[in-house]
């Protein structure tokens, strides 16, 4: 309970905000306007923390790191905030006394979905662990006006609605325009020769824009440590200039205004495919400039000695997204902070570290010179220096062997090569699972690697409990609370206890009650959005994260084709009921994954509608997936599909948030689904599939031809001619020939299933068949269900950051 609070006082405080805002009382507001009312008094609770921490970490001079990242996927604020006050129940309690249920004002609260998927969302979890923790740091990004699109499923197809989610405000931000900063684009590079035979680097005929900072606290759990996320938003530079407007340079003047509106209004809903676009370089530039010029000024303002600059501050880079951090800051030493180079890369090269999250090809951000030279004049010099002395590196390190430069050089081939860049002058690069790792060691990054082994190391992903379980499932942590006290929260190897309790029938009972205490609260969701209703005595088998071809969302729906079959084949067939739920977004243009959410919602009508099997099946896609409903499917899980093709998936979190409920993962051996199955043991998950170095050695040195299996395989035969017989779309029959051809289509340029789909069928539907028959020996589901529990320790973003910190940041507690 945090020390301020009364109860009276809150409320006051809550009457007083509604007055304030709105000219209302309690029994006249609306619930949105009761929602911001309330989060106005909690932020009250908040800003003495806030103030007093940031005072504290200045006064203390500490270590800081700045986690750079174009994504935040926060989710909302209100819920979350009470729990780290450690005044949830509280402050639900006191509401409830004036009538007011606090779980329908957090419904209020929209989404700040400032991201796609896992990078955001762990830099979410990142920022929550470090603040609990009582580590110094700041996230910066950008202030999208409109974050990830809403997803309406209109007739089975995906629509993109804009999310204009600052449109009621957000009471959690802070506008802070002292700390604006102005940001240059275009123009050119003018050099004056100085005294000393050196030049200055003048940048003129640019475009600026105006960078403003809003500030959202993030508070550590029961700690008095409030760190802040920054995000900063476009303005321009100065007011319509009506002057140059009457000088006839309207184009300027307008341009300026357009500049500011555009740089922040959306973030890119790509995930995993780069978009090389002029905006998305603009939107990198702009919060990443923002973010070093201030970082500079603030190290500034405690310390005289900028060569110490890597002693005080780390910039991480999460992805390559904001890798340009390591130009900018080149430019701000040598152009403002007027030092030499060799003195500005001292300091760079030991400030920028990078964390990689895909090996996907076609995420790998590389930018045509011509596009980066135009829009970046200055940064793009400073570029062609650092390549000019790294292949010169190279060379003397390899000489003569041009393919080094090749697979090395940060420009090549017309490009400015991201990944390069980042690996060549950062001073650490990490995955973030260890097959991930050992993969961009052996594989992706082996040059590299063998030139620079000292700068890589892995850092497995994790998750916060605070939301994942406190938050998602209050009544499993009142549970767990009780059975092994709540030190758990802050340290959660502690869950390890709960294995005492696998041979406890009356615990194990508990623990599937509440399992099944939130199927009911899911399948009441469900009911409400979805207008199905589904068992919750039936197994909930769940796949949630992006769209994506390597996810495999397509075996997933296959699978359950075939199953549909061998049911209608066979309708005596003694099957255990299962509900099998998805949720996902695809890319606004990514065609083939669009293409999979129709083909999931058409199978889900048919097999839905179909009396005659009793319900044994049921298909249910959750409409607009994203944070806040994302809880509600962790806490009542029963199966964690975990399938995406061997050596693709980085590492997942989703398949943590699952453990960690009680859920058993049926996967393959990919990304941290490795360290999942070592943790909770081979027979507390179901494995099945190639495995990634059998994945590598296909794709390195084919002989994989899936015509072989439809050939050989009449269950698949019967399922993938049903994509094209009308069968599930009898109106039109082509509707999904292109997912038929993706798998059988030889003469199409990529290869025929890429994916390896057909391939790794039959051994996932064994899997499956092991799933039903584990989950009716109810004993031993319930013990290894809380098993996953028990052994989801390591997999706290708290371990994570303990490892950051230790290896790479080297950041010092808070102690007040
Ligand atoms: C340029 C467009 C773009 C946008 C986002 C390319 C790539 C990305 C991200 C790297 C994609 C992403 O979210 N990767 C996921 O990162 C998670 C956190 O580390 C991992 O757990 C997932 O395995 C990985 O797919």
């Amino acid at each position: 309970m945090a020390k301020m609070f009364s109860k009276e006082e809150f409320i006051k405080s809550v009457e007083d905000n509604l007055k304030l805002l709105y000219r209302k009382d309690v029994e006249s507001a609306s619930t949105q306007q009761l929602y911001q009312a309330v989060s106005y008094s909690v932020k009250e609770m908040i800003i003495e923390k806030w103030m007093s921490s940031q005072n504290e970490f200045e006064k203390q001079g500490a270590k800081m790191v700045y986690y750079m990242s174009m994504e935040f996927l926060v989710g909302r604020a209100l819920g979350n905030n009470l729990i780290n006050l450690g005044c949830y129940k509280e402050i639900a309690e006191a509401l409830d006394e004036i009538g007011v249920d606090l779980n329908l004002l957090e419904d209020e609260e929209p989404d700040p979905a400032l991201g796609n998927g896992g990078l955001g969302r762990l830099a979410a979890c990142f920022l929550d662990s470090l603040t609990t923790l009582g580590y110094r740091a700041y996230g910066c990004g950008i202030r999208y006006h409109y974050g990830m699109f809403k997803q309406k499923i209109d007739d089975g197809f995906q629509k993109e609605v804009p999310d204009n989610w600052l449109k009621d405000g957000y009471p959690f931000e802070l506008k802070r325009p002292e700390h604006a900063k102005e940001v240059r684009f275009g123009g050119y590079v003018n050099y004056v020769l100085k005294q000393d035979g050196t030049y200055d680097y003048i940048h003129e005929g640019y475009q600026s824009v105006k960078a403003v900072p809003y500030d959202i606290p993030i508070i550590g759990y029961k700690n008095n440590v409030v760190n802040t996320l920054r995000i900063w938003d476009a303005e321009p530079i100065n007011e319509f200039q009506l002057e140059s407007f009457d000088a006839g340079d309207y184009k300027k003047a307008l341009e300026q205004d357009n500049l500011a509106k555009t740089i922040t209004e959306v973030l890119y809903p790509k995930d995993d495919h780069m978009a090389g676009k002029e905006l998305r370089l603009k939107q990198q530039y702009f919060f990443i400039s923002a973010s070093v010029q201030r970082a500079v000024e603030a190290f500034k303002l405690g310390n005289d000695n900028i060569m110490e600059f890597p002693k005080y501050v780390c910039f991480q880079l999460n992805d390559t997204h904001p890798t340009i951090a390591i130009a900018e800051l080149m430019r701000v030493l040598m152009d403002d902070e007027m030092l030499e180079w060799d003195d500005a890369w001292e300091i760079t090269s030991h400030t920028c570290a990078y964390t990689n999250h895909t090996i996907m090809s076609e995420a790998l951000e590389k930018w045509p010179i011509e596009l980066f030279s135009r829009l970046l004049p200055r940064v793009y010099q400073i570029i062609e220096e650092i390549n000019r002395r790294f292949q010169a590196q190279i060379e003397a390190k390899y000489p003569g062997d041009t393919k080094k430069v090749e697979k090395m050089g940060i420009i090549y081939d017309g490009q400015v090569r991201m990944a390069n860049l980042a690996i060549a002058c950062g001073f650490s690069v990490n995955g973030v699972a260890r097959l991930h790792t050992e993969i961009l060691k052996k594989q992706e990054l082996k040059d590299f690697y063998e030139m620079f082994p000292e700068k890589f190391s892995n850092k497995t992903n994790g998750i916060t409990q605070r939301r994942f379980l406190c938050h998602a499932n209050p009544l499993l942590a009142d549970w767990i609370t009780d059975k092994i006290g709540d030190e758990w929260i802050t340290n959660l190897s502690e869950l390890s206890k709960l294995k005492l309790y696998t041979e406890d029938e009356k615990a194990l009972n508990e623990f599937m009650t509440i399992k099944f205490k939130n199927k009911q609260r899911l399948a009441k969701y469900v009911l409400e959005h979805n207008g199905v209703e589904i068992d919750p005595h039936s197994i909930f088998d769940i796949q949630v994260k992006r769209l994506h071809e390597y996810k495999r969302q397509l075996l997933n729906i296959l699978h359950i084709m075939y199953l549909y079959n061998r049911i209608k084949e066979r309708p005596d067939i003694d099957f255990y009921p299962r509900t099998f739920i998805f949720g996902a977004k695809a890319a606004a243009g990514y065609h083939i994954a669009k293409l999979t959410i129709k083909l999931i919602n058409t199978v889900a009508d048919i097999i839905n509608n179909d009396a005659s099997i009793h319900g044994k099946l049921k298909v249910v896609f959750i409409e607009d997936y994203r944070v806040s409903n994302a809880e509600l499917l962790f806490a009542a899980a029963d199966v964690s599909e975990q399938i995406s093709t061997a050596s693709k998936e980085a590492s997942g979190t989703g398949n943590m948030k699952f453990m960690l409920n009680g859920a058993i993962t049926i996967g393959t051996m990919d990304g941290a689904n490795v360290e999942i199955v070592e943790e909770v043991g081979d027979d507390n998950a179901v494995i099945f599939g190639l495995s990634a170095q059998e994945v590598i050695e296909y794709e390195n040195h084919g002989g994989y031809d899936p015509v072989e299996i439809f050939n050989s395989d009449p269950d698949i035969r019967k399922v993938l001619m049903q994509l094209i017989n009308g069968f599930y779309n009898p109106g039109d029959t082509e509707l999904f020939r292109d997912i038929y051809n993706s798998l059988l289509n030889t003469k199409s340029s990529s290869r025929a299933d890429t994916y390896f789909i057909l391939k790794d069928f039959k051994s996932y539907a064994n899997a499956q068949e092991k799933i039903e028959e584990f989950y009716r020996d109810k004993n031993r589901w319930a013990k290894a269900a809380l098993l996953n529990t028990a052994c989801s320790g390591k997999f706290s973003s708290d371990r994570t950051i303990e490892e950051y910190v230790k290896d790479i940041w080297k950041l010092e507690k808070a102690n007040f």
